[in-house]
């Protein structure tokens, strides 16, 4: 019997680099996820995702396969984009067992409504990022990319990677986090009284005081040094972490 909890997790960013990070999501999907009526992944499941005919990406396609296991054993599964694995498609999604959702979507868990982004588009004072983003959001430039051989798209993805690397280096941090007043915005646009998202790799509960209104914004926690996730069942929502892992990098 599967416990009533749904459990929210992003910027895992698994890569053949850094095995570990896969080696924890192998754990906690067959020990926390697999206990848990739902899971909902909310973008930068991948470091990057150049397409799904990546059929040499063996860590891809074993993630795909426990991911599917776990989806078999009756946890719903769920997958919104973030900005690293924006063109993961329906063939991956298939393969793995999950539903993709559209960024912003309202779910209804155990009585209350949940508003689920990535968090990218809540930072508004990056202007630079969301002129990438637009760019690389329309149909036709997607298309596009991904008529190109794995090799060139490999190389594209390795590119943008360095280039926001440094551009990140160069920006003040303020810039990098949300716009309070974005968040304000969209939390009275949805009637939302729960916002969760990623992106920013600043794990907290916030609260916003609006119109007289409560409400809640949850952040999740990026997996560079254990990870954690966050569980909602009847009696709310709260972040718990998983241990630490011992990193083997050498520089
Ligand atoms: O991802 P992160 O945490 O480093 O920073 C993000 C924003 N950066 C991005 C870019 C991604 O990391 C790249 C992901 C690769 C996806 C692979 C498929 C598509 C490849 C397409 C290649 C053209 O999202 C960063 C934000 C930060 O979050 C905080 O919010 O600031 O935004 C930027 O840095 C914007 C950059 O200025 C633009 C990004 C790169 C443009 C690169 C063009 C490279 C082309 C090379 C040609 C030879
Ligand atoms: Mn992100």
């Amino acid at each position: 019997m599967k416990k009533k909890r749904a459990l929210f997790i992003s910027d895992l960013h698994l890569s053949d680099s850094d095995p570990q990070i896969t080696i924890q999501f192998e754990y906690f999907l067959s020990n926390i996820a697999k206990e848990s009526d739902q899971l909902y992944i909310l973008g930068d499941l991948f470091d990057y995702w150049i397409g799904d005919d990546q059929r040499e990406n063996e860590m891809a396609w074993s993630v795909a396969r426990l991911l599917n296991q776990v989806s078999k054993s009756g946890t719903q599964i769920f997958f919104l984009h973030g900005n690293r694995d924006f063109l993961l498609g329906k063939a991956f999604a298939v393969k793995s067992g999950f539903q993709i959702l559209k960024d912003e979507t309202v779910v209804q868990i155990y009585g209350k409504s949940l508003l689920l982004m990535h968090g990218d588009t809540l930072c508004t004072d990056d202007i630079e990022y969301l002129k990438f983003r637009n760019i690389v959001r329309d149909e036709s430039w997607q298309r596009d990319f991904l008529a190109k051989e794995l090799k060139e798209r490999e190389d594209f993805a390795l590119s943008a990677r360095q280039v926001s690397n440094h551009n990140k280096s160069q920006k003040n941090a303020d810039i990098m986090d949300v716009n309070v007043k974005e968040v304000e915005k969209t939390l009275i646009k949805y009637r939302s009284c729960q916002l969760i998202h990623g992106h920013t790799h600043k794990p907290a509960h916030h609260t916003h005081k609006i119109n007289g209104g409560l409400f809640n914004r949850y952040v999740l926690p990026d997996w560079d040094t254990g990870g954690g996730y966050l569980v909602c069942d009847r009696t709310g929502c709260r972040l718990e972490w998983l241990s630490p892992y011992t990193r083997f990098k050498s520089n």
